[in-house]
């Protein structure tokens, strides 16, 4: 397991009559409100609805059309062996950090050696889906060497997601000045819906992704500006909470919360312009992309697309039947029905593939494949798989400083892929 083996598969991929990456190509595959630019637009998603009685709230909310790369790829699998990788984090010399969930944090180096586990890390609760999560880079990682981490953290009474910070050390065999800087509330005793994406943004803060617990009494939570569960934070780096989070002066508030109302997300990033988007598992047929809006509230489990995955219809909700529109809460930009089970997304911005810049790269999982999405407008107007024919669930996709992508599937024996320019 710890000797790393390359393989290298090439993928020639040809042009279509859809292209949808470059701007000035997307419109074609764009619905327009005229009849002929509609009929030039094929859905990617082709399958029946889990809802098909539900319907969109504005037109390619879902199911955009397909479009196809016209950029040749190769892949090279860095690593295998990993057990259940989370997170992959480039390093600025070109090496990677994993996590992987049963609590190990390695890193593999840019030529494909696997190395040692990290020591100095707190235990972890890797039951279920938990386990040691997200791994993200200090802003001013260059000259502090500083990493956070997410993790399911075993607490009495059960567990939940916190975040920790700690230097690596020069050798980078250890982390040292460990401290947990922030424990969600409440615990709970269960092993599912942990969340958790780190993204820091332009603005310096940490922004921490965490989902509902699953469990029907733990729902309600997404609401209750009282719980973390369902929630994006928003922290300081050392964890503290900022005196302007939209819920920093209300009596009884968690001070962390940035937006609620999430389901579980697991997937999220900031764009090129600073905006923070979100990819978030919700019911069978619900996955959303959202936009992330200081203090607003996404929904779950009052408004959601799909049904649920006992296949009950609609999602219970005490707004009534088939609530997929509420006054005052937001709709996903975009949604899955079927699902695509979202985990890891970057949104391109290297020069390594010129034809994939501004699209948002996004891990599937369910159908064990790498989806890309093109963009107009805060809209989606093109949807993509790719690495289906690899069949590995595809569990968090990152841009190095080469611009290559860096993905690691979740298997028991998980990989580590480099996809750079087919040579
Ligand atoms: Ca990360
Ligand atoms: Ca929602």
């Amino acid at each position: 397991m710890q000797q790393s083996t390359i393989a290298t598969v090439i993928f020639a991929l040809t042009a279509s009559a859809c292209s949808g990456q470059r701007p000035s190509s997307a419109d074609s595959s764009v619905p327009q409100n005229g009849s002929a630019a509609a009929a030039a637009c094929s859905p990617l998603e082709t399958r029946t609805a889990e809802a098909p009685s539900q319907k969109a709230a504005v037109s390619g909310q879902t199911r955009a059309c397909a479009v196809t790369s016209e950029t040749a790829y190769d892949v090279t699998v860095l690593a295998k062996g990993l057990v259940h990788p989370w997170a992959v984090e480039p390093l600025p010399n070109g090496d990677l950090l994993v996590t992987e969930r049963p609590g190990r944090l390695r890193i593999v180096s840019a030529a494909g050696v696997l190395g040692a586990p990290i020591t100095g890390l707190p235990p972890v609760d890797a039951r279920g889906q938990g386990g040691l999560l997200d791994v993200a880079l200090s802003p001013a990682f260059a000259t502090n060497n500083t990493i956070y981490w997410s993790f399911s953290e075993p607490r009495t009474g059960g567990n939940a997601t916190s975040v920790g910070r700690g230097v690596l050390s020069a050798d980078r065999r250890s982390v040292s000045a460990v401290r947990v800087i922030y424990q969600a509330k409440p615990t709970y005793d269960g092993d599912l819906h942990f969340g958790s994406r780190l993204a820091f943004g332009p603005d310096g803060m940490l922004y921490v992704t965490l989902g509902d617990r699953s469990d029907k009494p733990m729902r309600p939570q997404a609401q209750q500006l009282a719980s973390d569960m369902g929630k994006i934070l928003r922290l300081n780096a050392d964890g503290s909470i900022p005196a302007d989070n939209p819920f920093a002066d209300s009596a009884g508030a968690s001070k962390a919360i940035w937006t609620r109302g999430h389901r579980n997300v697991q997937a999220s990033a900031f764009d090129a312009n600073g905006q923070l988007w979100e990819v978030e598992h919700g019911t069978r047929g619900g996955d959303e992309l959202n936009k992330v809006q200081k203090g607003k509230n996404y929904g779950w489990p009052l408004q959601a697309y799909g049904i649920e995955y006992s296949g009950a219809m609609p999602v219970s909700s005490p707004a009534g039947a088939s609530a997929t529109a509420m006054p005052g809460v937001e709709q996903p930009v975009y949604y899955w029905d079927p699902v695509i089970a979202p985990s890891g997304m970057q949104w391109y911005s290297g020069d390594a593939f010129p034809a994939w810049k501004g699209n948002l790269f996004i891990g599937g999982m369910k159908n064990q494949l790498l989806v890309r999405l093109v963009l107009r407008d805060g809209r989606v107007t093109g949807e993509e798989h790719l690495l289906a024919d690899r069949k590995q669930r595809v569990r968090d996709v990152r841009q190095g400083a080469d611009g290559f992508l860096y993905i690691v599937t979740d298997q028991d024996n998980g990989e580590l892929w480099k996809v750079s320019p087919k040579r």
